[in-house]
């Protein structure tokens, strides 16, 4: 690199110069400077003026195995000497691309048989989108073609992962959604409950796609797509009735049942996949993120044998895949990198170890004053501060009090992430329990300047 000697101030100017990011304004962010990451070890990140955070996001919820694994850096470098590219179209394939279909093939539920590969979480759920509507072509259904999502879902960025997500702020810039995708109400209940009892509202809010179906139509609807637990949306983690009643729907009006498994698959939540730990049967699981720990981009859709051996006996050619699709080195990366989480045991230590410490570390601050609810499971949660804990009641202008608290937590050596008043947790897998402790005392320590900023407690 030819700025390598550069300083943080001239990586500043330059950044402020060149580059577009994403989901940032881009005036603020030029006035203030970039935060410049240079290096990771485990659970921690370093910033190129040399102060280290506990990355309590995983990166972007991805880092699952953590920073600085030698063994994918192997994993690549042996793959990149012997064939650094080939495609999958045209009858080929790769070793590492046909070694991981299978591998995933082993890891997923029963009855998932075939992974199509892409290169992101957005691209995934644009190929369910192309091979939800091709299913019910080939079934002799043309008309089902309307998918139903979530108001607040994430499922991406691309235009039918933004139209798929249910982020209205998404949807204003763009004409999105585009036709042929509908939204129902998040399962939010310490929101949305009003004097329901969360397993009631979670009746009330699955029953929201029952009622949709029926206006619109059960021959018009091609599939239901949801994450197990909303991610980017605050961390909403459904009341136990809400997947059962969700899955006696999707059976009784033949609807495909889409999980994304983007953020909750390869371990975040004490299971291979969020579909197992909800006892979820769906019928396609894109997933991409903890699939190579961040390492290289990849994604897949596995697809269940319900619709694969429609799409294989009945469908012809599918006009559908990307150059990178199963590319080799990310392949070879993300076998490496399951093999780690296989071997070290790392997912049976966030179900039944790692997972159950910091859910029960994280109740230490529900008595915080600013604390209104704490959820999560395994290694995934969130702290929502709100205005009145009694009522309920949020702060007139959402988000300040996140964004005054996540500014806490960079200057407390802490990555968190807010949404609204939202506080996200998602730390590597292979956070210790010292670590755990670390990051709740950090957190503690940061909603107490919080409070203290906005005059409470
Ligand atoms: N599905 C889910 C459930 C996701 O969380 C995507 C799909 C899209 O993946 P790609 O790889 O195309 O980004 C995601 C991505 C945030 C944040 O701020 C979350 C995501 C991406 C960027 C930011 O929490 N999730």
């Amino acid at each position: 690199m030819n700025h390598i000697s550069n300083t943080t101030d001239q990586w500043q100017q330059l950044d402020a110069g060149h580059h577009l990011h994403p989901f940032t304004d881009s005036k603020i962010l030029n006035k203030n400077g970039v935060r410049i990451i240079t290096r990771g070890e485990g659970v921690y990140i370093w910033d190129s003026e040399g102060n280290k955070y506990l990355d309590g996001m995983a990166g972007l919820w991805c880092v699952n195995v953590g920073y600085g694994r030698q063994e994918l850096v192997d994993a690549a470098t042996r793959q990149m000497q012997e064939l650094p590219y080939y495609n999958t179209f045209f009858q080929t394939t790769t070793m590492p691309a046909t070694e991981l279909a299978t591998v995933l093939s082993e890891i997923t539920p029963e009855g998932f048989n075939n992974a199509f590969f892409s290169n992101s979480g957005s691209e995934a759920n644009d190929t369910v989108v192309r091979m939800v509507r091709r299913y019910w072509d080939l079934k002799g259904c043309p008309d089902k073609k309307t998918i139903i999502s979530r108001d607040n879902a994430y499922h991406g960025s691309t235009m039918a992962g933004a139209s798929l997500g249910g982020m209205a702020y998404m949807h204003v810039q763009g004409g999105l959604p585009i036709p042929g995708i509908v939204h129902i109400g998040q399962p939010y209940w310490y929101h949305l409950g009003g004097e329901l009892s969360p397993d009631e509202f979670g009746l009330k809010a699955a029953l929201e796609l029952e009622a949709k179906i029926k206006e619109l139509g059960p021959d018009k609807i091609a599939a239901f797509i949801g994450e197990p637990i909303q991610g980017a949306g605050g961390v909403i983690v459904p009341p136990d009735t809400y997947w059962p009643e969700i899955q006696r729907i999707c059976d009784e009006y033949d609807i495909l049942l889409v999980a994304d498994e983007v953020i909750c698959g390869f371990g975040r939540t004490g299971n291979w996949f969020g579909s197992d730990s909800f006892n979820i049967r769906p019928d396609m699981m894109p997933m991409a993120k903890g699939m190579s720990s961040g390492y290289m981009p990849i994604s897949a859709v596995m697809v269940h044998d319900r619709v694969a051996d429609v799409m294989i006996d009945e469908g012809g050619e599918f006009n559908h895949g990307f150059t990178y699709s199963g590319h080799p080195v990310a392949a070879a990366v993300a076998l490496a990198n399951i093999e780690i989480l296989k071997r070290e045991n790392i997912i049976e230590a966030v179900g039944s170890d790692t997972g159950p410490y910091l859910q029960a570390r994280l109740q230490d601050l529900a008595d915080h004053p600013l604390v209104g609810d704490i959820r999560g499971i395994g290694l995934i949660a969130a702290i929502e501060m709100v205005k009145e804990k009694k009522t309920r009641s949020l702060f007139d202008t959402s988000g300040d009090a996140g964004t005054i608290c996540r500014n806490h937590c960079l200057k407390n050596g802490l990555i968190m992430r807010a949404t609204g008043d939202s506080m996200l947790i998602s730390p590597p897998l292979t956070i210790t329990k010292k670590q755990i402790d670390e990051l709740v005392e950090k957190a503690g320590r940061c909603l107490d300047l919080t409070a203290n900023d906005l005059g409470i407690g």
